[in-house]
């Protein structure tokens, strides 16, 4: 089968296989390199190490399949018709980011672009070689997606299409099959800065450029440690990724709305109730969260940044819960209960703050009290612990 047939007939498959996007590019040296290691060596990565690590496959994908010819990059749609993160004002509730209410997407990605792989290699019997990622090695997904055309990379830094916004996650088939290439798409931002300006801590620091380290999805997700605590602040009610730079989008406002069942929201992680998220025991956590992305931060990550919306939420009926997770066996959860009851009651935390420095062993929960003393003391910061 030549190169054109073969081309359109796994686009067709992708759309069989219920695909929303597919883009082809040529495999080779990305430019995006230099950008990828400016970003590192700014120290954007934060403590996600593994990105420093086989620069030179991101550079170049040949570089982990020697005699590769084409990068075929998949989107799916994960957008549901449940309103925007901009819309839910409840402060007894924290946010989930909208790609893990449903099924992992890592798992429901494989399963596609394996049945994609199947197919090309039914339909062009001579391929040697195959490699499928998504979100899964060293591969620069948002680049490889851009050059395949897929969309264009916005000042959010994700990647855009014109037609089915941002709400889309992206893997590939990487292959020594030579297709036919698809042509980059013009960036559509124009002089938009939605999105850097609704960014609550700062991530964006200039267009198409994110800290992670500032990020609430880094915050929340990747960071296994306690959150930095000038930046608590910034992450509102979200308790598990953040929207917020995509929910503002222009080009996300008629995103049309998946149909891939796996998607759909698990119950309990739309908007879900604070009390219940802090009160997980070790079990129930493991129950709600199998086959979820929600896993990945395990019990005392979740509940570490429920305890952060807590604070944040300005509602002393959340008082007693608190009081719960100050006895929690996770030093990272009483160290951010600590915090939480600080937000809360102010200089009415006071007593409970000695009293558990008291009696506290662990060196990084007693810490947290000193920087919390140490910030009462700062009329600035107790104005704005309420
Ligand atoms: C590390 C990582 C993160 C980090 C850093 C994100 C970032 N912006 O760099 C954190 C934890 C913060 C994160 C957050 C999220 N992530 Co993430 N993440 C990744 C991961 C593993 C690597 C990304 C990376 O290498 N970043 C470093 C930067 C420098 O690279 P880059 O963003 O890819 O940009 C490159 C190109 O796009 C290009 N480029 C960038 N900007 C521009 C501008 C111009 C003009 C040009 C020409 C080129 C260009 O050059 C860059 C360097 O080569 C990818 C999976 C993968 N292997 O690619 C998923 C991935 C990017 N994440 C994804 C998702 C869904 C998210 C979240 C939405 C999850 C959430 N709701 O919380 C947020 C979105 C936050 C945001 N605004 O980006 C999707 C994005 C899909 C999409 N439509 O863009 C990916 C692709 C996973 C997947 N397979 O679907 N993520
Ligand atoms: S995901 Fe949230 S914190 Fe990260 S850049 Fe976007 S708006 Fe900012
Ligand atoms: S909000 Fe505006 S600037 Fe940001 S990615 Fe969307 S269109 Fe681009």
């Amino acid at each position: 089968m030549g190169a054109r047939r073969l081309t359109a007939e796994i686009k067709r498959r992708t759309r069989t296989l219920g695909f929303d996007l597919v883009g082809i590019s040529p495999a080779g040296p990305l430019p995006d390199g230099q950008r990828y290691k400016d970003w590192l060596s700014m120290g954007h990565a934060g403590e996600m190490h593994y990105l420093e690590r086989r620069v030179e496959r991101r550079e170049d994908i040949r570089n982990i399949l020697p005699g590769a010819k084409s990068v075929i990059t998949c989107g799916l749609n994960y957008n549901t018709d449940a309103p925007y993160s901009t819309s839910c004002r409840d402060n007894k509730k924290g946010w989930v980011a909208r790609y893990a209410w449903g099924d992992d997407y890592h798992d429901v990605m494989d399963e596609k672009l394996s049945a994609l792989s199947d197919f090309i290699r039914a339909a062009a019997p001579g391929t040697a070689e195959i490699m499928r990622y998504s979100d899964t090695g060293p591969v620069l997904e948002r680049a490889h997606a851009r050059y395949g055309g897929a969309g264009w990379i916005g000042k959010n830094t994700c990647l855009i299409n014109q037609e089915t916004g941002s709400w889309i996650f992206l893997g590939e088939l990487i292959t020594d099959l030579e297709l036919e290439y698809d042509s980059t798409v013009p960036d559509r931002c124009g002089t938009c800065t939605r999105c850097i300006d609704a960014c609550p801590t700062g991530a964006l620091t200039a267009p198409y450029t994110l800290d992670s380290r500032r990020c609430i999805s880094y915050l929340t997700i990747e960071l296994k440690d306690k959150i930095p605590f000038d930046l608590r602040d910034g992450i509102g009610s979200n308790i598990f990724g953040c929207d917020i730079c995509q929910d503002v989008c222009p080009w996300n406002r008629k995103a049309p709305v998946t149909d891939e069942a796996s998607f759909q929201a698990r119950p309990g992680l739309y908007n879900p109730g604070l009390v219940a998220v802090s009160s997980l025991g070790p079990d129930e956590f493991r129950a709600l969260f199998k086959g979820s992305p929600v896993k990945r931060t395990k019990r005392r990550g979740l509940i570490r940044n429920a305890l952060v919306a807590i604070g944040n939420s300005g509602d002393a009926d959340f008082v007693p819960v608190v009081n719960e997770c100050l006895g929690d066996e996770e030093p990272l959860v009483r160290i951010h209960a600590l915090w939480a009851l600080w937000k809360l009651e102010g200089k009415g935390s006071l007593g409970a703050l000695l009293s558990v420095r008291e009696s506290e062993s662990d060196q990084s929960v007693i810490e947290e009290i000193d920087n919390i003393l140490e910030s009462m003391e700062k009329p600035e910061r107790l104005k704005a612990s309420g």
